[in-house]
């Protein structure tokens, strides 16, 4: 019984609202530019225990940078971080 328990909490998945990720979308931008950098999102990988930040980060970009300006910007760009984020990172958003 206890094993299970604990198996149960190992598998728990990663959970934020949309309202979280907002948030946090706003928190990685660090310089308060209003652009995310590949360096920033690298760094909120980082924050968020990802392992590979910095492919996962050039991955997102390759995504997300719809434009291909090398920052993230504008509700495009975010609904394409959005999607990826929950299709590959394993980030359940609800
Ligand atoms: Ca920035
Ligand atoms: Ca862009």
């Amino acid at each position: 019984m206890a094993l299970l328990h604990s198996q149960g909490d190992a598998n728990h998945a990663r959970r934020m609202t949309k309202q979280q990720f907002m948030q946090w979308l706003k928190d990685v931008d660090l310089n308060g530019d209003g652009d995310i950098s590949r360096k920033e999102l690298r760094y909120a990988l980082k924050a968020l225990r990802q392992k590979f930040a910095w492919f996962k980060a050039w991955r997102a970009m390759h995504h997300a940078d719809l434009n291909k300006n090398g920052v993230i910007k504008g509700s495009n760009e975010e609904e394409a971080l959005f999607a990826y984020v929950q299709e590959r990172l394993g980030i359940v958003i609800c």
